[in-house]
């Protein structure tokens, strides 16, 4: 029945998986047997006892061992799936000792994730395999849900609050994370990658950010960067204004300021915009840019600033 567990869930990616999944299937399988085991003695009865002229009604409407029999034997089944889920429960919500810990800041709509050594990234984390990691979870605006499927791990992020999840993942790959809580516009883009890695594959890619960068020339990283950074959700770059300025045709020109001057756009500027958007704010515009300091890899800032450049 293997098929059916996995028609019905997503792929197993965690210890969790394989306990959640068993619950999940005991549960369903007690259903089927429960609903054929009233239905068709049910239907049996309907039409056993159907109405027909002349037949003789017996008297007796109680049965005192049937109905003791069918209020027990629930109670005693309910009560039995309440502890096989309170012990799953327990384990899921209490973290090992030597998991390690990521904070998790929920914002409309991006996910930052920050590691133990202060490495940051956004819409995108990194796991070794195997290895225990907890989530500490909090949100700087409304009510959030870090939901990783195939981990099996669904949990509320609060603002002012800090709640956590942790999970063992024990197959490497690319896993999908999802906001779970309707939290606006653009809730159904707050998406995150969860990248499952061997420990040499983890530790390149806390010291670089990945290797995926070298697999493309700068621009098209950077363009990659305009969209999974979110630069898009205010910063258009076909001319049109949005919450930001359009990124087309502005290197090389002199842009205005907020306090009158005028300043050259180059790869200085466009460094510092990024790192402190609110030093140099461009006249019309509000001071709404969060900074991208520690957001940003030295290849991702140098792929935006190529990308800038190539929309003339
Ligand atoms: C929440 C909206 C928002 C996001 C997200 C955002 N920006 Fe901005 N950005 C602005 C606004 C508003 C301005 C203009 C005001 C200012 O200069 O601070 C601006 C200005 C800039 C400028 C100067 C543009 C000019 O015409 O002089 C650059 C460069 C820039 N942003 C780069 C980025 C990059 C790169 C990202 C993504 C990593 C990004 N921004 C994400 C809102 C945003
Ligand atoms: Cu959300």
């Amino acid at each position: 029945m293997e098929w059916l567990r996995a028609w019905m869930l997503p792929p197993q990616g965690s210890e969790f998986a394989k306990e959640i999944d068993f619950v999940y299937m005991g549960i369903f399988w007690l259903s089927v047997v429960l609903f054929f085991g009233i239905v068709i003695p049910m239907s049996y009865f309907a039409w056993r006892y159907r109405f027909v002229p002349g037949r003789v009604t017996p008297h007796q409407t109680h049965n005192t061992t049937l109905e003791v029999l069918w209020s027990v034997l629930p109670l005693l089944l309910c009560v039995g799936l309440f502890f096989w889920g309170l012990v799953g429960y327990l384990k899921y919500i209490v973290a090992p000792g030597e998991a390690m810990e990521i904070q998790v800041t929920a914002q409309k709509w991006q996910w930052a994730f920050e590691y133990p050594d202060g490495t940051r990234s956004l819409n995108e984390v990194h796991v070794p395999v195997n290895k225990p990691v907890r989530f500490v979870m909090t949100s700087v605006d409304v009510l959030h849900d870090f939901y990783v499927p195939d981990m099996r791990v669904k949990m509320d992020v609060i603002p002012n609050r800090y709640t956590q999840i942790w999970f063992t993942p024990t197959v490497t790959g690319e896993k999908v994370s999802t906001c779970a809580e309707y939290c606006g516009k653009g809730h159904s883009d707050m998406r995150a990658k969860v990248f499952v890695d061997t420990q040499a594959d983890y530790d390149k890619w806390m010291a670089t950010g990945g290797t995926e960068y070298t697999q493309y020339p700068p621009e098209e990283w950077g363009k990659i960067q305009w969209e999974r950074k979110g630069c898009q959700t205010c910063h258009n770059i076909d001319g049109t204004r949005s919450k930001g300025p359009s990124w087309k045709g502005i290197f090389g020109k002199m842009e205005k300021l907020n306090n009158g001057s005028t300043v050259l756009v180059d790869e200085n500027y466009l460094r510092e915009s990024m790192l402190q958007p609110n030093a140099k704010v461009v006249d019309g515009f509000e001071a709404i840019m969060p900074t991208f300091q520690g957001l940003l890899r030295q290849n991702e800032m140098d792929g935006l600033i190529a990308f800038i450049k190539s929309l003339q």
